[in-house]
Parts: structure tokens; C-alpha cells; sequence
């Protein structure tokens, strides 16, 4: 049971501070040690909360539509490689962000060391209230934490020696090999890109249709059995009743039960590879903080392997 750990404490790819304090509050809280004690992984971590303050640019100007567009690039480049050292090792790599920004780099890492180590593609589980597949072009926000999905399965790219250039095919995962789970905040350009890729979306109106067993039945099966899966974990896909601490939550969401039971079916499959848990703003909520983190923990235990019984 070999974990790599990454601690991103990065927040450049939105708007609000604080989100790159999360690892810190995530460890403190006692994950790591829940982890090794109870759950008895063997944990690589080089100990430190990475805020790769040598690749924050101070003259990085907005580049088709994108904020920081060199820094989210250089410091998810940065990442991508921290991330595919683990995860070619054979490692279940968890990453602790940080914005949802930083999935450029962790699901690059992964999907390249699959395709080295297994011959196979990848798929990704996205848990989120958004879809994060905005193009620089169909983004009203300009923050690229709503863009990683279109960098990652190439429906955004950017020419080589461009901020996003570095971003090989290799690194990249299909649209059909996506599923998103919990979505109720999406933007219009990012519906006109979900239908016009056939792209496998179970939101909140699916949940409560079908409740979240038979939506985690479809979500799998459409994944098939066997393949490697790296789930991308944003904790505002729960509802802010559970999550209130997070830079752009949403009413109307999973919770925590719902939350935990998705980590829990993923990690039976026995084929989850890496897990991202982001957006967990700890300096957002005077009171939320505590409990965010606290659900935040609740999730990583479940994907790991924690049962009720
Ligand atoms: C919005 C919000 N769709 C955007 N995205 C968020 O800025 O592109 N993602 N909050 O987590
Ligand atoms: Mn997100
Ligand atoms: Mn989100
Ligand atoms: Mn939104």
C-alpha cells in the first residue's frame, strides 16, 4: 500500500485567497496520520506544502482571456512531473489543493504514467458543482480553475512554447472516458461543449432521480471495469450545509453521505490510481472552516478504503 503525497498550496488559477492553506489545515487535522495509522498505508511525502513561490510571475498578463496564465502553467508543468514520479512508481497518488487549477498537472501526471506503466487510458471521475471545461474562449470569468477539463482532453490547447504548449497528447485523457458527478452550476458555453462531445454527465437532477446508488451504478459502468480511474474530488460538489468554506459554493448539492458514498464505490472498484482533493478555503467561513476540513478528511478516507463496518 505505496501513497504518494503532493501538498499544492496554490490558489492562482481563482480569485480568492486561502485556498492554498487547505493542505496544511487537511494534515493538521490529523488525515496523514489517519492514513498510515488506521488505513496502513506507507506514505511518501517529502514534508513539505509546495507554494512554488519560484514560478509565481509577477508580469503575467491576461493571454486570451486567461488570469496568470504563465503561473498556472508553469506551477501545473511543475506538478504534472512531482505527480508522474509517484504514480510511475506504481503509487496511489493523493494530491491536497489548492484550486481546481492544479488538476492540469495531477491528471497529466497520472494519465502518463498509465499509459507508460499499464498501456492503458485513464479515466477521470469529476465530483464538482461545476464542470470546469470552459475554453479561455467560452469563459466569462477568465480564471483557469473553470478551464482544466478543456486543457486536459484537448478541447483547449495552446502551441508549443505557449502557456499551455507544454501539455502533451500523452498527458491527455478522452472526453469519453469522463464522467461527471454533481453538477449544477454550469455556464452556457460549457452545456453547448458537454452535448457536443457526448460527454457522460450525472448532475443533481440525476441524483435526485435516481439517488446517488444507481447514478455511481451508470457512472462505473460507463467507465467499464478495470480501467484506471483518477477521481478529481472538489468539495463544493457537497452542499454548503456540509462544505460552506469553499470559493464558489453552490446550493442544492450532495451531502456528506452522498459525498463519502461516491469515494466509497470508487475505491471498490479497486482500480482508483490517484485522488484530488480541492477548493477547501479554510479562511473563508469563520465558522464553516473546521467542518469543511473536517468533510474534506471524510472523503480522502473513504476513497482510501475506510468502511463503515
Ligand atoms: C465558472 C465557475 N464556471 C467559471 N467555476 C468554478 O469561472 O468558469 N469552478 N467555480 O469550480
Ligand atoms: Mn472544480
Ligand atoms: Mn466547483
Ligand atoms: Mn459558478
Amino acid at each position: 500500500n505505496e501513497l504518494g503525497l503532493v501538498a499544492v498550496g496554490f490558489s492562482g488559477g481563482q480569485c480568492k485567497p486561502g485556498v492554498d492553506a487547505a493542505p496544511m489545515a487537511l494534515i493538521e487535522s490529523g488525515l496523514v496520520d489517519q492514513l498510515k495509522d488506521d488505513l496502513e498505508y506507507n506514505i511518501h511525502y517529502d514534508g513539505q506544502v509546495h507554494a512554488y513561490g519560484d514560478l509565481i510571475c509577477e508580469d503575467d498578463p491576461d493571454y486570451r482571456n486567461m488570469k496568470k496564465p504563465k503561473t498556472v502553467s508553469a506551477v501545473t508543468e511543475r506538478l504534472s512531473s512531482q505527480i508522474y514520479e509517484h504514480a510511475k512508481e506504481g503509487r496511489f497518488v493523493l494530491t491536497l489543493g489548492g484550486d481546481h487549477s492544479i488538476a492540469v498537472g495531477t491528471i497529466s501526471g497520472t494519465a502518463k504514467a498509465i499509459r507508460e506503466r499499464l498501456g492503458r487510458e485513464m479515466a477521470v471521475i469529476w465530483v464538482d458543482a461545476h464542470a470546469d471545461i470552459n475554453t479561455p474562449e467560452t469563459s466569462d470569468s477568465g480564471n483557469i480553475h473553470g478551464m482544466p477539463v478543456a486543457f486536459l482532453t484537448g478541447l483547449a490547447s495552446d502551441k508549443p512554447g505557449m502557456p499551455f504548449g507544454w501539455l502533451k497528447d500523452d498527458q491527455k485523457i478522452s472526453t469519453k472516458k469522463l464522467v461527471y458527478i454533481g453538477l449544477r452550476d454550469v455556464d452556457r458555453g460549457e452545456k453547448k461543449i458537454l452535448r457536443e462531445n457526448g460527454i457522460k454527465a450525472f448532475s443533481m437532477h440525476d441524483v435526485d432521480r435516481y439517488g446517488i446508488g444507481k447514478v455511481m451504478d451508470m457512472a462505473l459502468g460507463w467507465i467499464g471495469r478495470d480501467t484506471p480511474i483518477h477521481l478529481s474530488f472538489d468539495i463544493d460538489a457537497l452542499d454548503p450545509m456540509w462544505a460552506p468554506s469553499t470559493g464558489t459554493a453552490v446550493r442544492g448539492g450532495l451531502t456528506l453521505r452522498e459525498g463519502d458514498f461516491i469515494a466509497e464505490c470508487v475505491h471498490e472498484t479497486g482500480s482508483l490510481v490517484a485522488l484530488d482533493l480541492v477548493e477547501v478555503n479554510p479562511r473563508l467561513e469563520q465558522h464553516g472552516a473546521a467542518e469543511t476540513v473536517r468533510a474534506g478528511v471524510s472523503i480522502v478516507r473513504c476513497a482510501l478504503g475506510d468502511t463503515l463496518l
